[in-house]
């Protein structure tokens, strides 16, 4: 069967299985919109959890949007996570292991619905530019504007012409100007910014809105820099991806997608971004940073705008569920740390590696790893080595602080523990059992868990010393 076409299709395959619901009642993006979908993942079990299309959109100014918005169609839960793969719950490991072992190259095609309307140059403003689109505030009261929640970055390597396709949050700041959080350097986004920083020239991007599900998939994945993530978007679908040349810069967006924004990110000035409510519960605070700049704005007619929810977990974890895996796949098979049982990650905020009778070398080398792949790591410890299995435990967050000598990390160690040597354990069930205590244990000064270049040995060598 022919992979979903576009979010259309990719919504109507979730209608199909009861899992899309439609609100006709008017509701405001502002206020409403996204804490209306968070009560469900605060209040339902994961299998309750369900996609929203919101028909009857409205902002505070009392402003009627034509455009509708869907939230949570992506990952609110496994199984909506599994169509979006277009494979089984049970299937979702196996899917991204063939994605990424048979990946196929996009196409080029000449056309593509999402420039059946364009306004570019003096008619950029014609429809109110950015202002068109129904851009939901993601945490009201607390969040500094509207952001783009699910927007797909493509950008171009300025000297090796290599491509990239990334989530990064986007604040609306004009209806000509947005926001960028690049979270580290190592982003592959903020790679190509700090080239063209020494170039001396502007950042070429442009973002794509909704599309076929697969591109949000890789968009929040995190693949070698040199890897394309069309070609694994490709290798989901089994099929190429149609990508389509943009207007004003020398990129390529997907043709499926249903609205896309052409611009440049500024390197030579920054300028404040956020606050923005973060997905370990906290607020992320404002810093200077770059800023993109609209010079066309394209979209299908009736374009439906993605968003994706995060904050506090559980949220849509579009990308956990991938991020377990490529870990365990790192681990287990790249690495071939044979001891390494199970993957399983709480919203970036903790990282629990279960192994089985490993060599003490084994378990060195599974936290140097697991830390490398996890550049925000504030702690890394192996837990409990009288235990009969060896757990390695990473708490990782720029948000949250931990003490690992604290009682509740004891509580929250053996609760661990008891779940992932749980019978029904297993890679692809591990994660969403772990419960959010990490926001509770006690704070320790930022500075004595910090990694600062230092090896994931040296690191615990200072733990042990206290
Ligand atoms: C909803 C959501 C929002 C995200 N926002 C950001 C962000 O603002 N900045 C950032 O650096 N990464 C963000 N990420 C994580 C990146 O998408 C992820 O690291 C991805 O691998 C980046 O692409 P790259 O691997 O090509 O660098 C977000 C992920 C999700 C699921
Ligand atoms: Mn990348």
């Amino acid at each position: 069967m022919a992979y979903h076409k576009d979010l259309r299709e990719h919504l109507d395959a979730l209608e199909k299985e009861g899992l899309l619901v439609r609100i006709k009642t008017q509701v405001n993006k502002d206020t409403e919109l996204h804490p209306l979908v968070r009560l469900q993942f605060r209040g339902l079990p994961e299998e309750q959890r369900k996609a929203f299309l919101f028909e009857n959109v409205v902002d505070s100014r009392g402003k009627e949007y034509k455009f509708p918005v869907t939230v949570s169609a992506s990952s609110g839960s496994r199984r909506i996570y599994a169509i979006a793969l277009k494979c089984k719950p049970e299937e979702i490991a196996a899917k991204w292991d063939k994605a990424q072992s048979h990946p196929i190259k996009p196409v080029i095609v000449e056309s593509a619905p999402v420039y059946e309307e364009v306004h570019i140059g003096d008619n950029l403003l014609e429809h109110g530019g950015l202002d068109e689109f129904p851009v939901p505030i993601s945490t009201p009261g607390f969040d500094v504007a509207p952001y783009l929640s699910s927007p797909f970055w493509v950008t171009k390597d300025p000297e090796t012409g290599m491509r990239n396709v990334g989530t990064y949050r986007a604040q609306l700041k004009s209806p000509t100007r947005t926001g960028i959080l690049m979270e580290y350097k190592e982003q592959h986004i903020a790679r190509h910014w700090d080239k063209c920083r020494q170039l001396g020239i502007p950042l070429q991007a442009a973002i794509s809105i909704g599309g076929s599900p697969n591109i949000g998939c890789v968009s929040v994945s995190k693949f070698p820099y040199e890897v394309d993530e069309f070609d694994i978007a490709g290798g989901i679908a089994g099929e190429p991806v149609e990508l389509v040349k943009c207007k004003t810069v020398d990129l390529e967006v997907p043709a499926s997608a249903e609205v896309i924004i052409e611009g440049e990110v500024s390197t030579s000035e920054l300028e404040p971004e956020a606050p923005f409510g973060e997905y370990p519960g906290y607020m992320g605070l404002r810093g200077d940073r770059p800023f993109f700049t609209v010079k066309c704005i394209a979209h299908r007619k009736d374009a439906i705008w993605q968003s994706f929810i995060s904050q506090r977990g559980p949220a849509e974890d579009i990308n956990t569920y991938t991020r377990e895996l490529f870990l365990y796949k790192l681990l287990r098979h790249d690495s071939n740390i044979s001891s390494v049982k199970a993957v399983a990650i709480q919203q970036y905020r903790l990282l629990v590696v279960q192994m089985d009778k490993p060599e003490r070398s084994e378990v060195m080398r599974a936290l140097e790893i697991a830390t490398q792949a996890n550049p925000n790591t504030k702690i890394a410890a192996p837990l409990s080595a009288t235990m009969p299995r060896q757990i390695l435990c990473i708490f990782s967050s720029p948000c949250v602080q931990v003490s690992p000598k604290s009682q509740d990390c004891h509580r929250a160690r053996r609760r661990t523990i008891n779940e992932l040597l749980s019978p029904r354990n297993s890679v692809v069930q591990a994660s969403t059992n772990i419960p959010p205590w990490a926001v509770r244990v006690k704070a320790l000064p930022r500075h004595l868990f910090r990694f600062q270049g230092s090896s994931a040995s040296q690191h615990i060598s200072s733990l042990a010393r206290g």
